[in-house]
Protein backbone atom coordinates (compact mmCIF):
# COMPACT_ATOMS: atom_id res chain seq x y z
CA UNK A 1 0.00 0.00 0.00
CA UNK A 2 1.17 3.48 -1.07
CA UNK A 3 1.47 5.94 1.55
CA UNK A 4 1.04 9.53 0.73
CA UNK A 5 1.59 12.73 2.83
CA UNK A 6 -0.07 15.62 1.98
CA UNK A 7 1.02 19.72 3.23
CA UNK A 8 -2.27 21.79 2.70
CA UNK A 9 -4.41 18.99 3.56
CA UNK A 10 -7.18 21.33 5.38
CA UNK A 11 -7.15 23.45 2.06
CA UNK A 12 -10.07 23.17 -0.89
CA UNK A 13 -7.29 20.99 -2.98
CA UNK A 14 -5.99 18.96 0.04
CA UNK A 15 -9.73 17.81 0.94
CA UNK A 16 -9.77 16.45 -2.41
CA UNK A 17 -6.60 14.80 -2.84
CA UNK A 18 -7.13 13.22 0.17
CA UNK A 19 -10.80 11.49 -1.21
CA UNK A 20 -9.01 10.50 -4.34
CA UNK A 21 -6.08 8.55 -2.67
CA UNK A 22 -8.18 7.14 -0.34
CA UNK A 23 -10.44 5.68 -3.10
CA UNK A 24 -7.04 4.64 -4.87
CA UNK A 25 -6.06 2.71 -2.22
CA UNK A 26 -3.37 4.67 -0.24
CA UNK A 27 -3.01 5.49 3.18
CA UNK A 28 -3.12 9.29 3.93
CA UNK A 29 -0.98 11.41 6.10
CA UNK A 30 -1.91 14.90 6.73
CA UNK A 31 -0.53 17.98 7.99
CA UNK A 32 -2.60 20.50 9.75
CA UNK A 33 -1.67 23.73 11.99
CA UNK A 34 -2.66 23.96 15.22
CA UNK A 35 -5.75 26.64 15.59
CA UNK A 36 -7.58 27.96 18.18
CA UNK A 37 -10.68 26.73 16.26
CA UNK A 38 -11.07 23.79 14.67
CA UNK A 39 -9.96 23.82 11.25
CA UNK A 40 -11.04 20.53 9.61
CA UNK A 41 -14.35 20.76 8.71
CA UNK A 42 -13.64 20.18 4.55
CA UNK A 43 -12.36 16.44 5.81
CA UNK A 44 -14.18 15.83 8.77
CA UNK A 45 -16.28 13.01 6.82
CA UNK A 46 -12.73 11.24 6.14
CA UNK A 47 -11.42 11.42 9.92
CA UNK A 48 -11.20 7.63 11.32
CA UNK A 49 -10.96 7.29 14.97
CA UNK A 50 -7.20 6.22 15.55
CA UNK A 51 -8.39 4.04 18.64
CA UNK A 52 -9.79 1.44 16.45
CA UNK A 53 -6.64 0.48 14.77
CA UNK A 54 -5.84 -0.03 10.62
CA UNK A 55 -6.25 3.48 10.51
CA UNK A 56 -5.44 4.76 6.66
CA UNK A 57 -5.93 8.68 7.34
CA UNK A 58 -3.55 10.28 9.91
CA UNK A 59 -2.92 13.57 10.77
CA UNK A 60 -0.24 15.20 12.02
CA UNK A 61 0.27 18.75 13.65
CA UNK A 62 2.56 21.00 12.01
CA UNK A 63 3.69 24.56 10.00
CA UNK A 64 5.55 24.38 6.74
CA UNK A 65 7.33 28.05 8.64
CA UNK A 66 8.97 24.67 11.30
CA UNK A 67 11.97 23.12 9.87
CA UNK A 68 12.03 20.63 12.80
CA UNK A 69 8.43 19.21 12.53
CA UNK A 70 8.81 18.98 8.73
CA UNK A 71 11.47 16.76 9.30
CA UNK A 72 10.02 14.33 11.97
CA UNK A 73 6.95 13.89 10.04
CA UNK A 74 8.74 12.68 6.89
CA UNK A 75 11.10 10.53 9.22
CA UNK A 76 7.76 9.25 10.42
CA UNK A 77 5.73 8.57 7.95
CA UNK A 78 8.18 7.50 5.25
CA UNK A 79 5.96 8.70 2.39
CA UNK A 80 6.13 7.02 -1.13
CA UNK A 81 4.89 10.51 -2.68
CA UNK A 82 4.30 14.28 -1.26
CA UNK A 83 2.05 16.95 -2.27
CA UNK A 84 3.10 20.09 -1.32
CA UNK A 85 -0.23 22.07 -1.15
CA UNK A 86 0.02 24.20 2.03
CA UNK A 87 0.55 28.00 1.49
CA UNK A 88 -0.55 31.21 2.19
CA UNK A 89 -2.38 31.31 -0.93
CA UNK A 90 -4.24 34.45 -1.27
CA UNK A 91 -2.70 36.54 -3.68
CA UNK A 92 -4.17 39.90 -2.17
CA UNK A 93 -3.10 39.09 1.24
CA UNK A 94 0.08 38.16 0.20
CA UNK A 95 0.83 42.04 -0.30
CA UNK A 96 -0.10 42.68 3.49
CA UNK A 97 1.98 39.69 4.60
CA UNK A 98 4.76 39.48 2.13
CA UNK A 99 7.83 38.16 4.27
CA UNK A 100 5.22 35.79 6.19
CA UNK A 101 4.62 34.61 2.85
CA UNK A 102 7.79 33.73 1.12
CA UNK A 103 8.69 31.91 4.50
CA UNK A 104 5.58 29.42 4.10
CA UNK A 105 5.25 29.54 -0.19
CA UNK A 106 8.96 29.98 -0.82
CA UNK A 107 11.37 28.22 1.81
CA UNK A 108 8.39 26.22 2.88
CA UNK A 109 9.01 24.11 -0.01
CA UNK A 110 12.59 23.95 0.57
CA UNK A 111 11.65 22.59 4.12
CA UNK A 112 9.89 19.87 2.67
CA UNK A 113 12.91 18.83 -0.17
CA UNK A 114 15.76 19.06 2.18
CA UNK A 115 14.30 17.16 4.34
CA UNK A 116 13.63 14.16 1.83
CA UNK A 117 17.04 14.60 0.96
CA UNK A 118 18.50 14.75 4.85
CA UNK A 119 16.57 11.61 5.39
CA UNK A 120 17.96 9.82 2.31
CA UNK A 121 14.52 9.62 0.81
CA UNK A 122 15.51 10.84 -2.30
CA UNK A 123 15.22 7.56 -4.35
CA UNK A 124 12.03 6.61 -2.33
CA UNK A 125 9.62 9.88 -2.12
CA UNK A 126 8.08 11.81 -5.06
CA UNK A 127 7.22 15.20 -4.56
CA UNK A 128 4.93 17.35 -6.20
CA UNK A 129 5.25 21.17 -6.06
CA UNK A 130 1.89 22.96 -6.02
CA UNK A 131 3.10 25.89 -8.80
CA UNK A 132 1.04 28.50 -10.43
CA UNK A 133 0.08 30.26 -13.38
CA UNK A 134 0.53 33.64 -11.12
CA UNK A 135 3.87 32.51 -11.65
CA UNK A 136 3.37 33.89 -15.60
CA UNK A 137 1.99 37.32 -13.93
CA UNK A 138 2.39 40.28 -16.48
CA UNK A 139 1.22 38.76 -19.76
CA UNK A 140 4.28 37.78 -22.09
CA UNK A 141 2.57 35.72 -24.27
CA UNK A 142 -0.96 33.43 -24.54
CA UNK A 143 -1.86 30.81 -24.43
CA UNK A 144 0.83 30.27 -21.42
CA UNK A 145 2.59 26.82 -21.03
CA UNK A 146 5.29 25.21 -19.99
CA UNK A 147 7.94 27.22 -21.90
CA UNK A 148 5.95 30.92 -21.54
CA UNK A 149 8.42 32.94 -19.21
CA UNK A 150 7.49 33.98 -15.88
CA UNK A 151 6.65 37.48 -14.82
CA UNK A 152 5.62 37.84 -11.13
CA UNK A 153 3.14 40.18 -9.85
CA UNK A 154 2.55 39.84 -6.06
CA UNK A 155 4.70 38.54 -3.32
CA UNK A 156 2.73 35.06 -3.43
CA UNK A 157 3.49 34.63 -6.64
CA UNK A 158 7.55 35.66 -6.11
CA UNK A 159 7.80 33.04 -3.45
CA UNK A 160 5.82 30.57 -5.75
CA UNK A 161 8.68 31.15 -8.23
CA UNK A 162 11.37 30.46 -5.64
CA UNK A 163 9.43 27.05 -4.87
CA UNK A 164 9.13 26.29 -8.62
CA UNK A 165 12.96 26.79 -9.03
CA UNK A 166 13.92 25.11 -6.15
CA UNK A 167 12.05 22.11 -6.65
CA UNK A 168 13.45 22.23 -10.90
CA UNK A 169 17.12 22.56 -9.37
CA UNK A 170 16.43 19.38 -6.49
CA UNK A 171 15.58 17.29 -9.41
CA UNK A 172 18.30 17.84 -11.61
CA UNK A 173 21.16 18.52 -8.22
CA UNK A 174 20.01 15.32 -6.73
CA UNK A 175 18.35 13.39 -9.15
CA UNK A 176 14.88 13.44 -7.12
CA UNK A 177 11.25 12.88 -8.37
CA UNK A 178 10.68 16.60 -7.51
CA UNK A 179 7.85 17.77 -10.06
CA UNK A 180 5.98 21.42 -10.86
CA UNK A 181 2.10 20.79 -11.53
CA UNK A 182 1.63 24.94 -13.19
CA UNK A 183 -2.06 24.78 -12.05
CA UNK A 184 -4.49 27.85 -13.16
CA UNK A 185 -7.09 28.65 -11.27
CA UNK A 186 -9.26 25.92 -9.56
CA UNK A 187 -12.88 26.52 -7.89
CA UNK A 188 -15.39 24.28 -6.20
CA UNK A 189 -18.13 24.03 -3.61
CA UNK A 190 -15.04 23.91 -1.46
CA UNK A 191 -13.21 27.09 -2.54
CA UNK A 192 -12.13 29.29 0.14
CA UNK A 193 -14.71 32.06 0.90
CA UNK A 194 -12.74 35.04 0.13
CA UNK A 195 -11.39 33.68 -3.44
CA UNK A 196 -13.46 35.96 -6.06
CA UNK A 197 -15.79 32.87 -7.20
CA UNK A 198 -16.67 31.67 -3.91
CA UNK A 199 -17.22 35.49 -3.08
CA UNK A 200 -19.58 35.75 -5.30
CA UNK A 201 -21.64 32.76 -5.84
CA UNK A 202 -22.09 32.81 -1.69
CA UNK A 203 -23.30 36.63 -2.33
CA UNK A 204 -25.45 36.22 -5.59
CA UNK A 205 -26.90 32.76 -3.09
CA UNK A 206 -27.58 35.22 -0.38
CA UNK A 207 -28.86 38.00 -2.42
CA UNK A 208 -31.65 35.36 -3.81
CA UNK A 209 -32.28 34.43 -0.94
CA UNK A 210 -33.23 37.72 0.29
CA UNK A 211 -30.15 37.87 2.96
CA UNK A 212 -28.06 40.34 1.93
CA UNK A 213 -28.27 43.51 -0.83
CA UNK A 214 -25.20 44.06 -2.82
CA UNK A 215 -21.68 42.08 -3.80
CA UNK A 216 -18.55 44.38 -3.46
CA UNK A 217 -16.28 43.59 -6.28
CA UNK A 218 -12.87 44.83 -7.45
CA UNK A 219 -11.51 44.00 -10.88
CA UNK A 220 -14.30 43.42 -12.82
CA UNK A 221 -12.49 43.12 -16.22
CA UNK A 222 -9.69 40.14 -15.07
CA UNK A 223 -9.86 37.68 -17.12
CA UNK A 224 -9.01 33.86 -15.41
CA UNK A 225 -8.71 30.43 -16.70
CA UNK A 226 -11.35 28.60 -14.33
CA UNK A 227 -11.50 24.68 -13.73
CA UNK A 228 -12.91 22.50 -11.13
CA UNK A 229 -10.27 21.39 -8.38
CA UNK A 230 -11.51 17.49 -8.67
CA UNK A 231 -10.28 18.00 -12.03
CA UNK A 232 -7.43 19.56 -10.97
CA UNK A 233 -6.32 16.80 -7.83
CA UNK A 234 -6.60 14.17 -10.86
CA UNK A 235 -3.47 15.97 -12.58
CA UNK A 236 -1.42 16.31 -9.46
CA UNK A 237 -2.06 12.43 -9.16
CA UNK A 238 -1.49 11.66 -12.85
CA UNK A 239 1.91 13.89 -12.57
CA UNK A 240 3.53 11.77 -9.94
CA UNK A 241 2.58 8.42 -11.75
CA UNK A 242 4.65 9.16 -14.72
CA UNK A 243 8.18 7.46 -15.47
CA UNK A 244 9.93 10.89 -15.47
CA UNK A 245 9.84 14.14 -13.67
CA UNK A 246 8.52 16.60 -15.51
CA UNK A 247 6.57 19.89 -15.18
CA UNK A 248 2.82 20.52 -16.53
CA UNK A 249 0.72 23.22 -17.17
CA UNK A 250 -3.25 22.23 -15.97
CA UNK A 251 -5.43 24.31 -17.51
CA UNK A 252 -8.86 24.40 -19.53
CA UNK A 253 -7.46 26.80 -22.20
CA UNK A 254 -10.34 28.48 -21.83
CA UNK A 255 -10.42 32.14 -19.97
CA UNK A 256 -13.57 34.30 -18.88
CA UNK A 257 -13.72 38.20 -17.76
CA UNK A 258 -14.87 38.43 -13.85
CA UNK A 259 -17.71 40.17 -14.53
CA UNK A 260 -19.21 37.08 -16.69
CA UNK A 261 -18.82 34.61 -13.70
CA UNK A 262 -21.12 37.16 -11.86
CA UNK A 263 -23.55 37.22 -14.67
CA UNK A 264 -23.75 33.49 -15.02
CA UNK A 265 -24.07 33.03 -11.06
CA UNK A 266 -27.04 35.06 -11.11
CA UNK A 267 -28.24 33.26 -13.68
CA UNK A 268 -28.44 29.62 -12.42
CA UNK A 269 -31.21 31.73 -9.54
CA UNK A 270 -33.07 32.78 -12.75
CA UNK A 271 -31.48 36.94 -12.55
CA UNK A 272 -30.47 38.52 -15.47
CA UNK A 273 -27.91 40.95 -14.86
CA UNK A 274 -26.39 44.22 -16.99
CA UNK A 275 -23.57 46.20 -16.00
CA UNK A 276 -23.51 50.14 -16.80
CA UNK A 277 -20.87 52.44 -16.09
CA UNK A 278 -17.22 52.27 -16.03
CA UNK A 279 -14.22 51.43 -13.60
CA UNK A 280 -15.42 51.91 -9.77
CA UNK A 281 -18.73 53.68 -11.16
CA UNK A 282 -19.44 50.27 -12.68
CA UNK A 283 -22.78 48.38 -11.49
CA UNK A 284 -24.39 45.53 -12.05
CA UNK A 285 -28.34 45.98 -12.62
CA UNK A 286 -31.35 43.37 -12.20
CA UNK A 287 -32.56 43.38 -15.46
CA UNK A 288 -35.16 40.99 -15.06
CA UNK A 289 -36.28 37.95 -12.32
CA UNK A 290 -37.65 34.95 -13.85
CA UNK A 291 -37.76 32.52 -10.71
CA UNK A 292 -40.59 33.22 -8.58
CA UNK A 293 -38.72 31.78 -5.57
CA UNK A 294 -36.66 34.61 -5.74
CA UNK A 295 -37.87 38.52 -5.72
CA UNK A 296 -35.36 40.84 -6.52
CA UNK A 297 -36.77 43.95 -8.10
CA UNK A 298 -36.05 44.87 -11.58
CA UNK A 299 -33.63 47.81 -11.47
CA UNK A 300 -32.11 46.74 -8.11
CA UNK A 301 -28.16 47.62 -8.00
CA UNK A 302 -27.34 44.52 -6.62
CA UNK A 303 -23.25 44.69 -8.05
CA UNK A 304 -20.63 47.50 -7.07
CA UNK A 305 -16.78 48.06 -7.41
CA UNK A 306 -14.78 48.70 -4.23
CA UNK A 307 -11.24 49.94 -5.07
CA UNK A 308 -10.25 47.90 -1.11
CA UNK A 309 -10.14 45.20 -3.38
CA UNK A 310 -8.11 46.32 -6.27
CA UNK A 311 -4.50 44.66 -5.94
CA UNK A 312 -1.27 46.86 -6.40
CA UNK A 313 0.09 45.07 -9.33
CA UNK A 314 -2.42 42.94 -10.78
CA UNK A 315 -2.66 39.56 -12.97
CA UNK A 316 -4.82 40.68 -15.75
CA UNK A 317 -4.95 37.67 -18.18
CA UNK A 318 -4.65 33.81 -17.62
CA UNK A 319 -5.51 31.28 -20.27
CA UNK A 320 -2.82 28.14 -19.97
CA UNK A 321 -2.03 25.62 -22.95
CA UNK A 322 -3.21 22.08 -21.56
CA UNK A 323 -1.82 19.98 -24.74
CA UNK A 324 1.19 18.94 -22.70
CA UNK A 325 -0.89 17.60 -20.11
CA UNK A 326 -3.50 15.74 -22.49
CA UNK A 327 -1.25 14.35 -24.37
CA UNK A 328 1.29 12.65 -21.74
CA UNK A 329 -0.67 12.16 -18.92
CA UNK A 330 -4.41 11.53 -21.02
CA UNK A 331 -5.98 14.29 -18.73
CA UNK A 332 -9.36 15.71 -19.58
CA UNK A 333 -11.22 17.65 -17.29
CA UNK A 334 -14.92 16.99 -16.95
CA UNK A 335 -16.57 19.91 -15.84
CA UNK A 336 -16.31 23.26 -18.17
CA UNK A 337 -17.16 26.75 -16.48
CA UNK A 338 -21.40 26.20 -17.02
CA UNK A 339 -21.25 23.19 -14.72
CA UNK A 340 -18.54 24.42 -12.02
CA UNK A 341 -21.08 27.45 -11.99
CA UNK A 342 -23.79 25.07 -11.60
CA UNK A 343 -22.12 22.74 -9.00
CA UNK A 344 -21.09 25.86 -6.69
CA UNK A 345 -24.23 27.53 -7.30
CA UNK A 346 -25.98 24.50 -5.94
CA UNK A 347 -23.91 24.19 -3.04
CA UNK A 348 -24.23 27.87 -1.94
CA UNK A 349 -28.28 27.97 -2.88
CA UNK A 350 -28.78 24.64 -0.16
CA UNK A 351 -26.24 25.91 2.29
CA UNK A 352 -27.81 29.56 2.77
CA UNK A 353 -31.64 27.69 2.41
CA UNK A 354 -30.85 25.95 5.71
P1 LIG B 1 -6.27 26.80 0.36
O1 LIG B 1 -6.00 28.20 0.76
O2 LIG B 1 -7.67 26.31 0.30
O3 LIG B 1 -5.47 25.81 1.33
C1 LIG B 1 -4.18 26.12 1.76
C2 LIG B 1 -3.74 25.08 2.77
O4 LIG B 1 -2.43 25.42 3.23
C3 LIG B 1 -4.64 25.00 4.02
O5 LIG B 1 -4.72 23.66 4.44
C4 LIG B 1 -3.86 25.82 5.02
O6 LIG B 1 -4.15 25.49 6.35
C5 LIG B 1 -2.45 25.38 4.66
N1 LIG B 1 -1.43 26.29 5.19
C6 LIG B 1 -1.42 27.63 5.19
N2 LIG B 1 -0.33 28.10 5.81
C7 LIG B 1 0.36 27.02 6.23
C8 LIG B 1 1.55 26.84 6.99
N3 LIG B 1 2.26 27.88 7.44
N4 LIG B 1 1.96 25.58 7.26
C9 LIG B 1 1.24 24.51 6.83
N5 LIG B 1 0.10 24.61 6.13
C10 LIG B 1 -0.34 25.86 5.84
O7 LIG B 1 -5.53 26.58 -1.05
P2 LIG B 1 -5.94 25.61 -2.26
O8 LIG B 1 -6.34 24.31 -1.72
O9 LIG B 1 -6.82 26.36 -3.20
O10 LIG B 1 -4.53 25.49 -3.01
C11 LIG B 1 -3.60 24.46 -2.70
C12 LIG B 1 -2.23 24.86 -3.17
O11 LIG B 1 -2.21 25.07 -4.56
C13 LIG B 1 -1.69 26.15 -2.57
O12 LIG B 1 -0.29 26.00 -2.43
C14 LIG B 1 -1.99 27.19 -3.63
O13 LIG B 1 -1.10 28.27 -3.52
C15 LIG B 1 -1.79 26.39 -4.88
N6 LIG B 1 -2.56 26.76 -6.05
C16 LIG B 1 -3.92 26.90 -5.96
C17 LIG B 1 -4.66 27.18 -7.08
C18 LIG B 1 -6.14 27.33 -7.01
O14 LIG B 1 -6.71 27.88 -7.97
N7 LIG B 1 -6.81 26.85 -5.99
C19 LIG B 1 -4.01 27.32 -8.40
C20 LIG B 1 -2.57 27.11 -8.36
C21 LIG B 1 -1.90 26.84 -7.23
P3 LIG B 1 -5.38 26.18 7.15
O15 LIG B 1 -6.61 25.43 6.73
O16 LIG B 1 -4.99 25.97 8.55
O17 LIG B 1 -5.40 27.62 6.74
P1 LIG C 1 -6.23 34.66 -7.87
O1 LIG C 1 -7.72 34.36 -7.35
O2 LIG C 1 -5.71 35.94 -7.39
O3 LIG C 1 -6.27 34.44 -9.35
O4 LIG C 1 -5.41 33.51 -7.13
P2 LIG C 1 -8.85 35.31 -6.80
O5 LIG C 1 -10.11 34.54 -6.90
O6 LIG C 1 -8.49 35.90 -5.49
O7 LIG C 1 -8.87 36.52 -7.86
C1 LIG C 1 -9.16 36.30 -9.24
C2 LIG C 1 -9.34 37.64 -9.94
O8 LIG C 1 -10.54 38.25 -9.48
C3 LIG C 1 -10.29 39.62 -9.20
N1 LIG C 1 -11.26 40.12 -8.23
C4 LIG C 1 -11.34 39.74 -6.95
N2 LIG C 1 -10.66 38.83 -6.24
C5 LIG C 1 -11.01 38.63 -4.93
N3 LIG C 1 -10.38 37.68 -4.21
N4 LIG C 1 -12.01 39.35 -4.33
C6 LIG C 1 -12.72 40.30 -5.01
O9 LIG C 1 -13.60 40.94 -4.47
C7 LIG C 1 -12.39 40.50 -6.39
N5 LIG C 1 -12.88 41.31 -7.36
C8 LIG C 1 -12.20 41.06 -8.46
C9 LIG C 1 -8.86 39.64 -8.71
O10 LIG C 1 -8.32 40.97 -8.76
C10 LIG C 1 -8.21 38.65 -9.65
O11 LIG C 1 -7.85 39.29 -10.85
C11 LIG C 1 -5.92 32.19 -7.03
C12 LIG C 1 -5.36 31.58 -5.73
O12 LIG C 1 -6.01 30.35 -5.53
C13 LIG C 1 -3.87 31.36 -5.85
O13 LIG C 1 -3.42 30.63 -4.71
C14 LIG C 1 -3.59 30.54 -7.11
O14 LIG C 1 -2.20 30.38 -7.25
C15 LIG C 1 -4.16 31.26 -8.32
O15 LIG C 1 -5.56 31.43 -8.14
C16 LIG C 1 -3.95 30.48 -9.61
Amino acid sequence: MKKALITGITGQDGAYLAELLLSKGYEVHGIKRRSSLINTQRIDHLYEDLHKGDVKFILHYGDLSDSTNIIRIIQEVQPDEIYNLGAMSHVKVSFDEPEYTAQVDGIGTLRILEAVRLLGLTKKTKIYQASTSELYGLVQEVPQSENTPFYPRSPYAVAKLYGYWITVNYREAYDMFAVNGILFNHESPLRGETFVTRKITRAVAQIALGQQDKLYLGNLDAQRDWGHAKDYVEAMWLILQQDTPEDYVIATGITTRVREFVRMAFAYVGIEVEFTGEGVDEKGIVKSCSNPAYQVAIGTEVVAVDPRYFRPTEVELLIGDPTKAQTKLNWKPKFDLNALVDDMMQADVALFSK
